[in-house]
């Protein structure tokens, strides 16, 4: 009896050091409340505890960038597919090609090729407008991107920093895409004249604009579909000239500390469940399993005008843009 109970004691002291005790460490892009029930959700289906932060994409970037020698994450969950995208071309994370591979739209699955970015959901970029403000400064809403440019809107536009953000980059790719880059970047000097402030997250400005203290905000729009149910006085508008879109990105660090648990995240994170589990917590990008249900109030992608988002260039020139971004508009005077 007291050697069996010494052999228990030994395996349960293996398995504390080796299996039980292990944690996966995710670093998420998304909101909070949508890797939290993502943390909870993979923690109940597997055992396995999950230590989490939420970062902006532009700042998870420069978080694995600065702990390429130590990496710190075993995978990346959220947040738009460019920073992940510029991640895979810098070598910070591995392809891995997900055991729901089958099931996932191949639209969206593989935004650059290669499984080194996996499409986890879709969201649509717009505006959020507060027509209360508007109505009240007697100033018109506006229904496009090139509508932002009238002088009357200055310092009532928000938005984030493409330095810091994942939205703001697609705000900024968006414009390339429908202009050619050095119209771009003429559209985005004129805009910078009505921005009241440069957000570090992509979703602040919207949450600004529901408080009034701006009129219309560069936002996703299932964001703006949230705050509308929370209770906000925003309308949620896709830009007529057509828009940009973002696949939410999931990665797997190249050198993190637990890569098995990673993948088995990334196998569980992609699965129908794990992506409605999305909805219950008010995030209502579209899932990219074509075996999740698709949220009632989510807009579907087919009906917005989208802009050829070509997601291999901005892998390759999304760093760049940033940098000329910085130095020829952010220090711009307004
Ligand atoms: O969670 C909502 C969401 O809009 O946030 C992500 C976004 O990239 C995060 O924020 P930043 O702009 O601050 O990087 C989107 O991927 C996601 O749909």
């Amino acid at each position: 009896m007291k050697r069996l109970i010494v052999i228990i004691m030994v395996l349960l002291l293996v398995l504390s050091v080796t299996g039980f005790a292990q944690e996966l460490v995710l670093y998420g892009s998304a909101e909070p409340r949508s890797i939290e029930v993502l943390a909870q959700g993979f923690e109940k289906a597997t055992g396995i505890k999950v230590a989490w932060i939420r970062m902006s994409s532009g700042e998870t970037l420069a978080r694995l960038r600065a702990e390429k020698n130590n990496p710190q994450a075993d995978v990346w969950w959220g947040g738009t597919t460019d920073p992940h995208s510029i991640a895979a071309v810098e070598g910070l994370t591995v392809p891995y090609k997900p055991k729901t591979w089958n099931d996932l739209d191949p639209r969206f699955r593989d935004p650059i090729g290669g499984a080194r970015v996996i499409g986890v959901y879709v969201g649509i970029l717009g505006l959020a407008v507060n027509e209360g403000v508007l109505k009240s400064m007697n100033l018109p809403i506006p229904t496009g991107w090139d509508d932002l440019l009238n002088p009357k809107y200055k310092g009532l536009i928000g938005m984030a920093n493409p330095n810091t953000s994942g939205t703001a980059l697609t705000m900024l790719c968006t414009q390339v895409f429908l202009r050619g880059e050095d119209k771009a970047f003429d559209y985005m000097k004129k805009l910078h004249k009505n921005i009241a402030n440069y957000t570090k997250s992509g979703v602040a400005p919207s949450i600004l604009a529901g408080r009034g203290e701006i009129a219309i905000a560069v936002a996703f729009l299932h964001d703006v579909i949230y705050e509308i149910q929370e209770g906000y006085p925003l309308k949620a508008i896709a830009p007529k000239e057509g828009t940009g879109y973002e696949i939410g990105g999931l990665n797997l660090v190249k050198g993190g500390p637990h890569p098995e648990l990673g993948k088995k995240f990334m196998d569980w994170v992609t699965t129908p469940k794990a992506q409605e589990s999305e909805a219950t917590v008010g995030s209502y990008q579209l899932p990219t399993n074509i075996k999740a249900k698709v949220p009632s109030v989510s807009i579907p992608i087919d009906s917005v005008k989208t802009v050829n988002y070509n997601f291999k260039w901005v892998a390759e020139n999304g760093p760049r843009l940033m940098d000329r971004w910085t130095r020829e508009v952010f220090t711009l005077p307004r």
